[in-house]
């Protein structure tokens, strides 16, 4: 075998040191195998079988293969080259699959940018990323994402394509020609893979759930994502006969993850809206066996059944649930209500998932939110002092492993601050850890708000609030809600003689082009903003205010 050298990605990544690389290869984590050739392996194995059903699209394995490598090819005839970096905010189509196999075998990055993303996130992607293309629907839920991309593009030189799917202008590469069949499947496989990418290099970059003023971008290379997709297969016992509804934007680590696991082993990805009507007409016409879901769904997906049994859910197995809090008793719901195992999930883009194990029952179910999917991966709960608390005690948790790269891209400021320098990654979580080696999620520490799964940077929120006319001060927290678990809710301080209201602050939002789940959907003005003993917004104290504010509420109906 031809040892390669490792791409540099343009250097900016943070790589494992050599003795971890030397030890997660001596214990089989790394597999030295790129991504693209465990897919293939799936596709040789049942190139008759179908692996994609998108609305009326259903594509084989033998189809997709093709398809990936056709689109990879000519992704090079484009001039994109291994690292180059393509921002890709496509939603859950049979084109992202068919774009992502073919970076994935060219070695043309992808970023996997979200749906709901707008001009502010996505122009400071195409800027870190230095992209080279845009891969966006002409039109999705009524906004035009040709014509933003097409804006972004004037703005940011290395932007060369836009890559559009269902409808692009004059000078746009359709993305669905793009994603046609290679006309040699044979010849182009073998042109693959005389140049496939290493597995080592980077294979796609995640962005991170928001504690930043800008996501953060997460390098992942072919080896350490392997490990999570092969790992997520044994903890959710996928085969060939798994069918999954992916219905959460593939975008994110959690989906992405469940869609590669069950491609590679064979099964069928389905895509579909998760509102229960939709979802559960699926389940019915395509046997669904598995899905994922965050806690704010799992809960209409509950509700929609209690009011309207009349679907059959007979093949639905397992429903895997994370990305926020799910309640205790929602959870308990779940098995007895849609006839499915629960499993719940709590994991990052940074790397580190922990999955509940069927075989380990429904206390561990119901309780908690699971292990961790790798042996490899290590788990530190420490107090305010940084020194590990006592067994079973709550504390911020730390982890490494070998899918938890050891930075940001490109960013040593803020790995400075949440990577300690023997390379854990500080998780923001507050966690308890079971002597069962379950991991019960009790709060977090970091100044984020999950929104329904949706993560919210405080401080983003607040340097946008501060440009709104009339504002002196701004703070941004989680308020409890009973169906997303968190919304927005900002506190202004207005300036002398000043009166902000929340249209001011939502245009101001909308302007600037902000993805929608950011906005706050509650304003509180006040004269001055708590502060803690060392001069900081008291954060605590806004939370608590809001939560008697909405119990004052609640009480006054
Ligand atoms: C997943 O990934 P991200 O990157 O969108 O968000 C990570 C953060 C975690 O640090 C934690 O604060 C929160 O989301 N979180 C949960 C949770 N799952 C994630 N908080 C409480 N309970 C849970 N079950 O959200 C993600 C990535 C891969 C698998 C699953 C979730």
């Amino acid at each position: 075998m031809t040892v390669r050298a490792v791409r540099p990605s343009r250097a900016g990544t943070v790589p494992w040191p050599e003795d971890v690389v030397a030890e997660y290869v001596a214990k089989g984590y790394w597999q030295g195998v790129p991504l693209g050739r465990h897919f293939l392996a799936a596709a040789d194995a049942a190139p008759d079988a179908v692996a994609l059903v998108d609305g009326d699209t259903r594509l084989t394995f033998h189809d997709l293969a093709a398809r990936a490598d056709g689109a990879a090819l000519r992704l090079r005839d484009l001039g994109l080259r291994a690292d180059d970096r393509v921002l890709v905010q496509l939603p859950n189509r049979w084109e992202f699959v068919v774009l992502f196999l073919a970076c994935l075998r060219s070695g043309v990055l992808p970023v996997l940018a979200l749906p709901a993303h707008r001009r502010h996130e996505l122009s400071y992607l195409a800027e870190h990323a230095e992209a080279a293309a845009i891969a966006v629907p002409a039109t999705f839920k009524g906004f035009d994402h040709r014509a933003l991309a097409a804006d972004i593009a004037a703005d940011h030189p290395t932007v060369t394509h836009l890559l559009v799917s269902g409808g692009g202008q004059p000078g746009d590469v359709d993305l669905r020609e793009l994603c046609a069949p290679a006309a040699d499947p044979v010849a182009a496989r073998a042109a693959l893979d005389r140049e496939e990418p290493g597995s080592r290099d980077t294979a796609l970059f995640l962005l991170s759930g928001g504690t930043t003023a800008l996501p953060k971008l997460i390098a992942r290379t072919h080896d350490d994502y392997a490990h999570y997709v092969h790992r997520t297969v044994d903890a959710a016992g996928y085969g060939p006969d798994t069918v999954n509804l992916v219905a959460l934007p593939v975008g994110h680590n959690f989906s992405l993850g469940v869609l590669l696991a069950t491609l590679f082993e064979g099964g069928r990805v389905v895509f579909g809206s998760p509102e229960p009507e939709q979802a559960f007409e699926l389940v019915e016409r395509e046997s669904v066996t598995h899905s994922g879901l965050v806690p704010a769904v799992a809960q209409r997906w509950l509700e929609h059944r209690a009011a309207a049994p009349g679907h059959d859910l007979g093949t639905l197995r397992g429903l895997m649930v994370g990305g926020s809090r799910l309640p205790d008793h929602v959870a308990a719901r779940i098995g007895p209500e849609l006839g499915c195992a629960l499993q719940q999930g709590y994991g990052m883009a940074e790397g580190l998932v922990c999955l509940t194990r069927p075989a380990e029952g429904d206390e561990v179910a119901c309780h908690t939110q699971g292990r961790p999917l790798s042996e490899g991966d290590e788990l530190l709960v420490v107090d305010e002092a940084g020194e590990p608390v006592p067994a079973g005690e709550p504390g911020v948790l730390l982890t490494r492993g070998p899918y938890t790269p050891r930075g940001y891209y490109r960013a040593p400021e803020q790995n400075a601050r949440v990577f300690t320098p023997d390379g854990w990654y500080r998780t923001g979580d507050i966690v308890r850890l079971r002597p069962d080696g379950n991991v019960v999620v009790e709060g977090r520490e970091k100044d984020m708000i999950n929104r329904g799964g949706e993560k919210v940077s405080a401080e983003e929120v607040e340097n946008l609030a501060l440009q709104v006319d009339g504002v002196l001060m701004a703070a941004a927290v989680a308020m409890p809600d009973a169906e997303l678990g968190e919304r927005v809710c900002l506190y202004v301080v207005p300036r002398t003689g000043r009166e902000v209201r929340l249209a001011d602050v939502l245009d101001l939002m909308r302007r600037v082009g902000v993805a929608r789940y950011k906005l706050p959907e509650r304003l509180v003005v006040v004269d001055a903003l708590p502060l803690t003993g060392m001069q900081k917004v008291d954060k605590k104290a806004l939370r608590a205010d809001v939560e008697q504010r909405l119990a004052g509420e609640r009480a006054a109906v």
